[in-house]
């Protein structure tokens, strides 16, 4: 654990194989045509592959470490697969390609783009197997992209197209959502702020209404916001630290990487929230109900490296909870928050 956490970037937190968390979309576009792989724009020899020339192509093993954006880590995965670099070099790329753009076969084209200059220079792989097997369907088989070193959501699944481009077209989650185009997690590149002003933000506090809004990025760290309505609001990344918000609305928000240390929840409702990644330690959360809430990363106490809990939730048998949705937080998490809620207070 002391090694390991070494090489976790700041406030990752380490889930342990073979836990293997599906993010994004789930499955590939339904298409009776044949798997293929086309490169296309800035290039000398515009080409497709059938999916079992991709296969037979020279391939080699990487050892990387998987950082997802919501905050779990899975140290040294082996993947296997033809390095991008080969593959991009064999199409005579014109002077000025300088980004990739990858797009998926799935119902929304997903994409996500990165310098060449970074492919490069950290060698990313076509890759088709996870661990010594076949990479499976939701986690990107037949093919998908993974690239080192920089958070997960570059890593494209279902490969279809590689786009060759001189100037960088911004990807699904990049464009749609504020993820940081850059992804780096050493620098904890996560997330840009929505661009709303100070004021908007001071106005739509004192409304307490947040009702399907994207408010990304905001920051209401220690205000009063009791009885909160914030039912489908787009929240990722926000700041609640200290804030009173008894038996606030957040069913169906988008949380991720919210920030409510040491918040007064009690009777807030979380029902179908998107909580990945976000802090809860030292909240008051009796009463909440967080049935149905995605719960990846996420943590309710802060562990020391002793191993000694501190900033402790208050939790109790009234905090509903469904004990499966707990397998998506890491053991020292699990463990405790379970502790918690069968002890009688
Ligand atoms: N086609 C496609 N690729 C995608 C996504 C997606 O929604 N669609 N999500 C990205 C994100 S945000 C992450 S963290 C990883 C998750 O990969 P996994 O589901 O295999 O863990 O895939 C990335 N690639
Ligand atoms: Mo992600």
């Amino acid at each position: 654990m002391a090694e390991d956490s070494i090489n976790l970037p700041p406030n990752q937190q380490l889930i342990r194989s073979p836990r293997w968390p599906v993010v994004g979309e789930k499955r590939p576009r339904i298409d009776a045509s044949p798997w293929t792989l086309q490169v296309a724009g800035l290039i000398h020899q515009p080409k497709t592959w059938s999916l079992a020339e991709v296969l037979a192509m020279p391939s080699v093993e990487r050892t990387m470490d998987v950082h997802c954006v919501t905050r779990w880590s899975r140290l040294a995965m082996r993947f296997r697969g033809t390095p991008l670099v080969g593959l991009f070099e064999s199409v005579q790329p014109h002077d000025d390609a300088k980004f990739l753009s990858f797009v998926a076969r799935s119902d929304r084209n997903h994409s996500t783009s990165i310098p060449l200059e970074y492919v490069r220079q950290h060698d990313g792989l076509i890759a088709w197997e996870a661990n010594d097997v076949p990479l499976p369907m939701e986690h990107g088989g037949p093919l998908r992209i993974v690239v080192s070193g920089k958070y997960f959501y570059k890593s494209l699944k279902w490969l279809e197209r590689i786009d060759v481009l001189a100037e960088d077209r911004l990807g699904y989650w990049e464009a749609e959502t504020g993820y940081h185009n850059g992804a780096d997690p050493w620098r904890e590149e996560r997330y840009v702020a929505a661009s709303i002003t100070k004021q908007q933000a001071a106005e739509l506090i004192s409304s307490r209404d947040f009702r399907g809004l994207d408010l990304r990025g905001l920051d209401a760290a220690g205000r009063t916001l009791d009885g909160l309505h914030a039912q489908n609001a787009r929240l990722r990344d926000a700041n609640f630290r200290g804030c009173e918000l008894e038996r606030a609305d957040f069913s169906q928000a988008n949380l991720s990487n919210a920030h409510f240390e040491l918040a007064r929840l009690r009777g807030a409702n979380f029902r179908q929230a998107d909580l990945e990644g976000a802090n809860f330690s030292g909240a008051d959360l009796r009463g909440c109900d967080l049935r149905g809430a995605s719960l990846f990363g996420a943590s309710f106490v802060t562990i020391l490296p002793s191993g000694c809990a501190t900033m402790e939730p208050l939790l109790d048998v009234s905090t509903q909870l469904d004990p499966a949705a707990l397998d998506a937080l890491t053991d020292e998490q699990r463990d405790y928050v379970l502790q918690r809620l069968a002890r009688r207070e």
